[in-house]
């Protein structure tokens, strides 16, 4: 690591002990989890250099963005627009939430039956580890899920820049209704924040760097339909993650080269796992970096993953947004109809999200479903259930997980889906 990367993270106020530690674990799995693939894409080599420059290149732009009048905001939810950050000369950034940190200090702010990725949130500020949440000008938080809402009443004392913005739980026209004036709100203090005011003509060409990233990741989704896959559920899932930070235009270009190179790979019948290995489909929470246990145990279990229903997946990447509205509120009305079709399992009834499993186990030829859901997240862990049933009906093996981020429960987790596996065999 170079002296520049140390004294920027100095100056962002980073506990480097923490950090350093946090960044060797974060390594180590790299190279244990996604290093020790075979026969991975060669344009994976470029989220290889992705993931190794994580909290060194990738910071150092966005500093330098920073200097040049650009502001930065950090969010935590896939409802928060990027269209409308990019439109107004702003960058967003996911911030991961994917692993432990600060756990004991997490613990006297919030109740340890917090799901993981709520405690991670809280860690990565208490234990000052988060270049990205240290460099955001405004922290987005979003009333979706109760263990999140009150968390933010906690997170924002901590934060000089935390923005609430209100959600729908319901998809009513009162609901969308709701959605689009928090949009509207939001456009007004990104515009506040970044002495910008967004155009038809900003907003037009933002819609248009967003809808081609999400347009290449859902090329690299319809790749994995194939038999056999040509790329891993863990490095697709890679994809989904850095997509979240990364520059769009650059994202967007490097994933387009990974899929002419899986075309070839299709067209060669060439795959990553023999054609007899079942194929898995997880549904739920989302798998925010460097959350890979899950995928991992499955892809070294005998079968391989061929799709997300996930945020970090294609609940957060369907659809598109209707680009052709000649006003700025059309754009914004676009905007809102692209968000609301979201189906997180905040919404009630959210007989949607049944139906995309369903469709999309059929469509990615999945041989059974697993369904994710962290520990104490309600919203998912009960949904589960019904989720479990309609497959059930409809003749498609699933397995219902629930876990958090520690590695304590990988032996009895790797039993019970090899197990599983064993079946659909
Ligand atoms: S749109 S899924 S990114 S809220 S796992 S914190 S639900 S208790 S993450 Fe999400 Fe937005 Fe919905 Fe997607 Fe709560 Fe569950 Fe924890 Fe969760």
């Amino acid at each position: 690591m170079s002296e520049e990367h140390v004294s920027m993270w100095k100056h962002l106020g980073l506990n480097l002990t923490a950090h350093d530690a946090l960044l060797k674990v974060l390594g180590d799995a790299y190279t244990d989890i996604y290093l020790a693939q075979k026969q991975r894409p060669d344009g994976m080599a470029y989220f290889d250099f992705v993931m190794s420059e994580v909290h060194g290149l990738r910071i150092k732009e966005l500093l330098d963005e920073k200097e040049q009048g650009r502001k930065i905001i950090g969010s935590y939810c896939v409802f928060v627009p990027e269209e409308i950050t990019l439109a107004a000369n702003a960058t967003l950034v996911g911030l991961c939430s994917g692993a432990d940190f600060a756990m004991e200090e997490v613990e006297k702010y919030l109740p340890r039956n917090t799901c993981a990725l709520i405690k991670s949130a809280l860690g990565f500020k208490l234990g000052k580890v988060c270049p990205y949440l240290e460099s955001a000008d405004m922290v987005v938080g979003e009333n979706t899920c109760d263990g999140k809402k009150k968390a933010y009443e906690s997170l924002g004392p901590l934060l000089d820049n935390l923005y609430v913005m209100d959600l729908p739980q319901v998809k009513s026209d009162q609901g969308r209704t709701l959605l689009r004036s928090e949009y509207e709100r939001f456009k007004v203090a990104v515009q506040d924040l970044t002495s910008v005011t967004i155009t038809h003509e900003s907003l037009k060409k933002a819609i248009q760097t967003v809808n081609a990233k999400r347009m290449a990741l859902h090329r690299l989704a319809r790749l994995r339909k194939a038999d056999p896959v040509p790329i891993s559920g863990l490095d697709a899932l890679l994809a989904n993650q850095v997509s979240f930070y990364d520059n769009p235009a650059r994202f967007t270009e490097s994933l387009n080269k990974i899929c002419d190179e899986l075309e070839k790979r299709i067209a060669a019948n060439q795959g990553v796992s023999p054609k007899k290995n079942p194929r898995i489909l997880m549904a739920g929470c989302p798998m925010a970096v460097p959350n890979w246990k899950l995928p991992w145990i499955v892809e070294t279990s005998g079968a391989v993953i061929v799709g997300e229903e996930s945020c970090v997946g294609e609940r957060g990447i369907r659809n598109l947004t209707d680009d052709t509205g000649t006003t700025v509120d059309e754009l914004m009305d676009a905007i809102t109809d692209r968000y609301f079709k979201v189906d997180c399992a905040i919404f009630t009834p959210n007989s949607d999200r049944l139906n995309h499993i369903e469709e999309m186990a059929k469509d990615y030829q999945a041989d059974g479903v697993i369904h994710y859901g962290l520990q104490f997240c309600q919203p998912y862990t009960m949904e589960a259930i019904p989720v479990e049933n309609a497959l059930d009906t409809k003749g498609i093996p699933s397995l219902r997980i629930e876990t958090d981020y520690g590695m304590e429960d990988a032996g009895q987790l790797k039993t019970r889906i090899e197990a599983f596996i064993e079946m659909l065999k």
